[in-house]
Parts: structure tokens; sequence; C-alpha cells
């Protein structure tokens, strides 16, 4: 486990289009995670055809890219300890109807087909994403917020 380890977080559309960008984003800050990349992208249905590869079989698949093309998604990287298994659990589970109380799923949505948000489910999705989503690389600089965070 690495306090340098990186995970790809988005917001989709519906989770941009209502308004939920500075309280995910809040999230992610207040546990301690650092930014390292952020932009606004409104991706074509071949980009995000790359991003969801693995489930291209499932039935939903036509809707999920639909749905993902249909607005601008927030694009980011977050660092720190564990930020991979860490931002899956501050998700919450795909059906946010399964998803806990305290989750951002489980605080701001009802339907598996509009979550909110996405994160890398292994740090080896995650290194693909984040080459996927900023091939121009993330930004690297230094806090001084380290000690107070990590041991
Ligand atoms: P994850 O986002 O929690 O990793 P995945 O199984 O990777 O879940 O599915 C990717 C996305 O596809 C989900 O976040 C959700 O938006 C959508 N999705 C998954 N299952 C369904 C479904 O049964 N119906 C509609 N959309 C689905
Ligand atoms: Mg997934």
């Amino acid at each position: 486990m690495s306090i340098k380890e990186q995970t790809y977080i988005m917001i989709k559309p519906d989770g941009v289009q209502r308004g939920l960008v500075g309280p995910i984003i809040s999230r992610f800050e207040a546990r301690g995670f650092k930014l390292v990349a952020l932009k606004l992208v409104h991706a074509t249905p071949e980009h995000l055809q790359k991003h969801y590869e693995d489930l291209k079989e499932k039935s939903f698949f036509p809707g999920l890219i639909k749905y993902m093309a249909s607005g601008p998604v927030v694009a980011m990287v977050w660092e720190g300890l564990d930020a991979v298994k860490t931002g899956r659990v501050m998700l919450g589970a795909t059906n946010p109807l399964a998803s806990a109380p305290g989750t951002i799923r489980g605080d701001y949505a009802l339907a598996v087909g509009r979550n909110i948000c996405h994160g890398s489910d292994s740090v080896d999705s995650a290194k693909k994403e984040i080459a996927l989503w900023f091939p121009e690389g993330i930004v690297q600089y230094n806090t001084l917020l380290a000690p107070m965070i990590f041991e």
C-alpha cells in the first residue's frame, strides 16, 4: 500500500448536471486525498467505448455509452494511501439502492444507470484509465500536508 497510489475518479454527466461536482470533490479533499489531475470533458462515444471496453458484451452497454456521452464529465486523478479501494468505498455499491448512506451513491443516487460517479476497480485499471483520460500526464506538486495525514 503506497501513499502515492492513484485512482481515476469521474463525475458522470448526471453528477455534473445535478450540481454535485463540488460536494463530490469536497469528500475526496476532506478525506486527505491529493488532487493531481482534473478536467471537464465532453467525451466521444468512441472514447467511452474504450473506457468501458470490459462491459461491451453487456445488454446495458449501448445505453451506458449514450448516457456517458450525453454531457460533460469531470475527469480526476486522486492520490493517497489505498486510493483505489478507498475511492470505491467512498463511491458505494454500483447499484445506489445497495449503497450505504454516507457513500456518494448512497447519498445522491437511486438508479444503477444514473449512479453519478466512476472509480477505478484495481490499481491496474487505474493505470489504464489515467493513461486513457490524461494522455498529457498528471500534475506533480508537493504539499506540506503529508505528515498531517500519514504516519
Ligand atoms: P462500477 O461503476 O461500480 O465499477 P461496473 O460494473 O463497472 O460498475 O459498471 C459500469 C457502469 O455501468 C456502472 O457504474 C453503471 O453506470 C452501469 N451499469 C452497471 N450495471 C448496470 C445495469 O444493470 N443497468 C444499467 N447500467 C448499469
Ligand atoms: Mg467498473
